[in-house]
């Protein structure tokens, strides 16, 4: 497939992983993840990865508050809002099922189980895109997943590589090089690496013709020694990393088309 000439540029800011005391950084309150977003489409970004948090800062799938964010996330910014269903790792499949009734425009899907650092992040065989793949083995899984249903709600295959988690595929070039020659034919792809690996998975995947994903759920340090200050700062990196590879960021209009995600109507 011909190389796109722009490029994806997906936030993940908060992530279920980081604490708000640890991190003051991070993104909890509907207000927060607001402003946030609205720094980031500015900054260039198209797509949002959400997670939300409940009021003492801890992970939650509570419906009200995933619906609630969807329409602030409309009211505020243009970005293609995806929500997670993968959740943390102690949330029960039904609640991460549960998010689609939020009616996001777009859910994550990991294609498999893989250790994470010390907890496991359980995903037996199951449902829509976007396809998280964290292990060669879940490329695998996610041919059989095409094999057995078919092509997914708007008929286009988006994946995104999270390379780095420790007890995933490492983030490096070669392994990229693996997993990408591996997808299906037809797939787009971002990547993104977590910690350390953010920056060698970046440049790789622009290189290989790829997209990327960047934000705190991720990355918390900027450069060493250096916490990661606003999410926007990983965007604006990205962005300018972009820029320079000749292939700028897509707007959230550009990106609905390529993703295969409806236009919102009036209201949405
Ligand atoms: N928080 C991880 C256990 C996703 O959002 O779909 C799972 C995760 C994947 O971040
Ligand atoms: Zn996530």
């Amino acid at each position: 497939m011909a190389g796109s000439t722009t490029t994806l540029i997906t936030v993940a800011p908060t992530g279920a992983e980081a604490g708000k005391s640890a991190v003051p950084a991070l993104p909890v309150t509907l207000n927060e993840l607001v402003v946030t977003a609205k720094e980031c489409e500015a900054a260039g970004a198209a797509v949002v990865h959400v997670h939300i948090r409940d009021d003492a800062a801890r992970p939650t799938l509570d419906g009200s508050r995933l619906a609630d964010t969807v329409a602030a996330l409309r009211e505020g910014t243009d970005l293609i809002v995806q929500l997670s269903t993968g959740g943390a790792v102690t949330d029960s499949f039904a609640s991460r099922l549960a998010v689609l009734d939020a009616a996001p425009d777009a859910c994550s899907l990991t294609c498999g189980t893989v250790n994470f650092g010390d907890d496991v992040f359980a995903n037996p065989w199951q449902v829509v895109p976007e396809f998280e793949l964290f292990d060669l083995g879940q490329v695998a899984a996610l041919h059989r997943l095409l094999a057995e249903f078919g092509p997914p709600a708007g008929g286009h295959v988006h994946c995104d590589l999270v390379m780095g988690v420790p007890g995933g595929m490492p983030g490096d070039v070669a392994t990229l090089a693996a997993a990408v020659a591996a997808l299906p034919a037809g797939a787009t792809w971002s990547a993104t690496g977590i910690g350390r690996t953010t920056l060698p998975v970046m440049f790789g995947a622009l290189g290989a013709g790829g997209h990327l994903r960047v934000g705190m759920e991720d990355t918390l340090t900027f450069a060493r020694g250096r916490p990661v200050a606003r999410n926007a700062e990983l965007v604006e990196r990205a962005a300018e990393l972009a820029r320079i590879a000749q292939r700028p960021p897509m707007r959230p209009a550009e990106a609905r088309a390529f993703l295969g995600i409806p236009a919102r109507s009036a209201g949405q």
